[in-house]
């Protein structure tokens, strides 16, 4: 087999003789596009910007950033919309790094992506002779990652990107690294060789139905229980069971309460909707049923208000998953879409629920939803505004456009708004999940956009904007259908903030209140809004979305908008609201 897989140390690298012979970088490509990966997320260099030509040419979209971390977070998204891995592309060392942040928060997620990211010539890094870019890249990503490979050959390449989907996308998914060096994606083949190399992968993604008995085990439990409920995450809205819940949901009459990223799987505002009796649920539930959900922090780990009494059932792909916090009465491990299946076939058509349950729950709905209309309507006309007052003015907006996406990060920006706007569809909310992390944004809603051809809506806070915001020029560039909506607070939860020394230095938490993000959308070339009203930040919204087109609204709220970490202010270490004026 003719193969160069060396680099001259100096001059150009050989160029192929097309079409008798082909390089690494078109085997890759090939490779990429046999298991059907037809998007490439990146931003390229030495070595892998003929990688993203060559894409461009073979008919893959290539679409390429201002920061590794946002074609990472897109990448990403676009694995969660779409069950098809989403593919990152980066340079070595920095370039990789940047990247591995978003594919390690893919891996947290359970986000099927794939970083593949060039990387030196083996020899010098291993002897830390000091090489271009020189970074052993392997061993970093290992313990952040669901797996890496590294390849060698041009002709182990087909099969490492088959490796590289399966481990993405089978069992819980994750990310995984493919690290290519900078030989193997010069070395030559002949063409006629390296056609023999490709196959067609057979059932990518396999079926992992559960053990009968562990059905049988939840299904008397669910069917018995007094106080039932269901517990939808995003586990759920990514194996796309939304019918196979409505069907649980339907015929068991069951209450359901979703995690933020699992809203809208069933309707928020839907009848058997438990959203608001989170607590009731904890409190009062004797068996609870996580459907692709872990009992993790954001349930408390299932200590703090739940009832020691409460039983679980828990349906998972991991069976690593089950009892990390409590003991799981009734594990069903195997993919939602054939476990959901064998528990529908095996519940009886009547439940032992209590008949007072559900009204109870609907009582307290209907009283807590009132509630919060009035905090809504009390903040409506607030001047200048805060996170309510601008909520309330998008609220209508987005619920009369539910095919809209919404993207969603910040503190106060995060948490009131996931609460302020219901959801009706399954995978139209994408956050800053598992990790509560910043610097999701621009990535997410170019994924989404990207993957899904539909209309984008960020809600940002100002601080949360600022990590990603340089890729608000990659929406533009690629005119996509995305309004990102700036809730400027001039802070890190607030913009009030006091340095306690008494110096002229900003606070940590202080950023520009008077900042003008509209004027950075207007600089690459975005209809741009400056909106200090409620109804000029609802007519503002209502013609973006329409546009389809990029658009910034810069929402001015006042710089006492807003509590130090939103919800979750009781993760401090120590109170600080002595530092807050
Ligand atoms: P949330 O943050 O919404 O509570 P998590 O990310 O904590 O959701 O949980 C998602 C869970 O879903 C993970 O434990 C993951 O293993 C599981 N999961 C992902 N895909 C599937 C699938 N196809 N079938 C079953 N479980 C899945
Ligand atoms: N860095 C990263 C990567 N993730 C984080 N979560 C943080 C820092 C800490 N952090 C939060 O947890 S929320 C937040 C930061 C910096 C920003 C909150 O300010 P905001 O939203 O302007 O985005 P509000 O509306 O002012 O609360
Ligand atoms: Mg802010």
């Amino acid at each position: 087999m003719a193969t160069t897989t060396s680099t001259p140390a100096t001059g150009a690298a050989p160029a192929p003789k097309y079409p008798d012979q082909v390089t690494g970088m078109d085997i890759l490509v090939r490779a990429l596009r046999m298991v059907g990966i037809d998007t490439m997320y990146g931003l390229v260099g030495i070595p892998v910007t003929e990688v993203a030509y060559i894409a461009q040419m073979q008919g893959m979209r290539f679409v390429g950033f201002r920061h590794e971390q946002q074609a990472g977070m897109a990448a990403a998204t676009h694995g969660y919309l779409t069950h098809t891995p989403g593919v990152l592309l980066t340079v070595s060392s920095l370039g990789f790094l940047n990247g591995l942040t978003a594919t390690t928060n893919a891996t947290v997620n359970c986000y099927p992506m794939i970083q593949i990211s060039g990387s030196s010539e083996r020899e010098p890094i291993d002897l830390l002779q000091g090489t271009y870019e020189g970074l052993d890249q392997l061993s970093i990503a290992k313990p952040l990652v669901k797996a890496a490979y590294r390849v060698n050959r041009p002709e182990d390449i087909p099969t490492a990107v088959v490796r590289a989907y399966r481990a993405a996308i089978s069992g819980r998914p994750g990310g995984v690294y493919l690290d290519v060096t900078t030989p193997t994606l010069g070395a030559i083949m002949d063409a006629t060789e390296a056609d023999k190399l490709f196959y067609s992968p057979v059932d990518l993604c396999p079926a992992m139905p559960p053990a009968p008995e562990a059905v049988k085990r939840a299904a008397e439990l669910i069917a018995t229980a007094r106080k039932p409920a269901f517990i939808f995450g995003k586990g759920a809205a990514y194996a796309r069971v939304e019918d196979r819940l409505k069907a649980l949901v339907d015929k068991t009459g069951i209450p359901y309460f979703p995690m933020s990223m699992a809203k809208g799987i069933l309707p928020d505002d839907g009848p058997l909707s438990a959203l608001s009796c989170r607590s009731t649920i904890m409190e009062e539930s004797d068996v609870v049923v996580l459907v692709g959900a872990r009992l993790n922090w954001l349930l408390s780990r299932g200590k703090g208000k739940w009832s020691a009494d409460t039983k679980f059932v828990q349906l998972d792909i991991d069976p690593e998953e089950i009892d990390i916090n409590r003991p799981v009465a009734a594990p069903v491990v195997g993919d939602l879409a054939s476990s959901l299946d064998a528990l529908i076939a095996a519940l009886p058509d009547k439940m032992a629920m209590d008949a007072s349950w559900v009204p109870s729950l609907q009582a307290q709905t209907k009283e807590k939803n009132a509630r919060f209309a009035q905090r809504l309507e009390a903040n409506a006309a607030a001047s200048p505004m805060n996170h309510w007052t601008a909520l309330n003015a998008i609220k209508p907006v987005l619920e009369a456009n539910p095919d809209v996406i919404l993207v969603n990060e910040g503190a106060n920006t995060l948490d009131d708004t996931r609460d302020t706007i219901n959801m009706s569809r399954p995978r139209h909310r994408i956050d800053c999940a598992t990790w509560a992390i910043m610097g999701m944004g621009m990535g997410s809603c170019v994924g989404a956009a990207v993957s899904t051809g539909k209309s984008v809506v960020a809600v940002e806070g100002d601080s949360a904007f600022g990590f990603s915001g340089m890729d608000f020029s990659t929406i533009c560039r690629f005119k996509l259908p995305v309004t990102v909506v700036i809730f400027n607070n001039g802070g890190i939860y607030n913009g009030i903030g006091v340095n306690p020394s008494g110096g002229s230095d900003p606070a940590p938490t202080t950023l520009d209140v008077n900042a003008r993000y509209d004027k950075l959308g207007e600089a690459f070339g975005a209809k741009s809004y400056y909106v200090t009203t409620p109804s000029e930040l609802s007519e503002a919204l209502a013609e973006a979305i329409a546009s389809k087109a990029p658009a910034m609204i810069d929402v001015q709220l006042g710089a006492d908008s807003g509590k130090e970490s939103g919800h979750i202010g009781y993760l401090n270490p120590a109170p600080l609201e002595d530092f807050t004026v």
